[in-house]
């Protein structure tokens, strides 16, 4: 697949999704995993979404239309270290209604920063994903930022506390440009 067509769409917030019929992409991850920055790098637009070196903490939902057939659905990071115990709630149930209700959902990419072990909520996502039988993806971002063998054993601790396989995973680097043809051709194949 070759994206030759982006634009941004809507931005909600909470529960009042985007009604289309276009199928739905949608990327979760902890703020900061990377997930505006893959958006821009696969798209090849510098600035379709917004990126930040600083947890924002507005929860929203942006609807992206590729090539007017689906929709890339960027839902809100988890993990402020100073989110309260009700807010981390409340983000579980808000996400719940998400994987719930998307009809046209066809698959979720988990993306997990190659430098970090994965967060409980990484884990309670995945649950989810596993409840709902979402199919999902595994991607892993950043891997510029250490050595190939680093990489590997990194990605050994990942698949051994989330219980996946290498398989799982599109190992991606949105600086350095890396993982968009694994990445485009698995999107394809959920929305082709
Ligand atoms: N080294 C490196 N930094 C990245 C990469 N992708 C994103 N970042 C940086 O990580 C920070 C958060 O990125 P962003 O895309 O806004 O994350 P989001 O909160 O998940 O949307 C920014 O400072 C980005 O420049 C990458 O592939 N390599
Ligand atoms: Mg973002």
């Amino acid at each position: 697949m070759v994206i030759k067509q982006a634009e941004f769409v809507k931005s909600v917030a909470d529960t009042n999704f985007y009604e289309s019929s276009f199928p739905e992409i949608a990327l979760v991850g902890r703020s900061n995993v990377g997930k505006s920055s893959l958006i821009n790098f696969i798209t090849n637009r510098k600035k379709l979404a917004k990126t930040s070196s600083t947890p924002g903490k507005t929860k929203l939902i942006n609807y992206f239309l590729i090539n007017k057939s689906f929709l890339l659905v960027d839902l809100p990071g988890y993990g402020y270290a100073e989110v309260s115990k009700k807010e981390k709630t409340n983000w579980a149930e808000f996400l719940e209604v998400y994987l719930k209700e998307s009809k046209n959902l066809k698959c979720v990419y988990l993306l997990l920063d190659i430098r970090r072990t994965p967060t409980n909520q990484d884990e309670q996502m995945l649950n989810f994903l596993y409840f709902y039988r979402i199919p999902f993806k595994i991607v892993v971002t950043k891997i510029d930022t250490l050595s190939r063998s680093q990489v590997n054993d990194h990605l050994i601790i990942i698949c051994n506390k989330l219980g996946i396989t290498k398989n799982d995973i599109i190992v991606s680097s949105s600086q350095d440009k890396k993982g968009i043809d694994e990445l485009l051709n698995s999107i394809e194949s959920f929305v082709g």
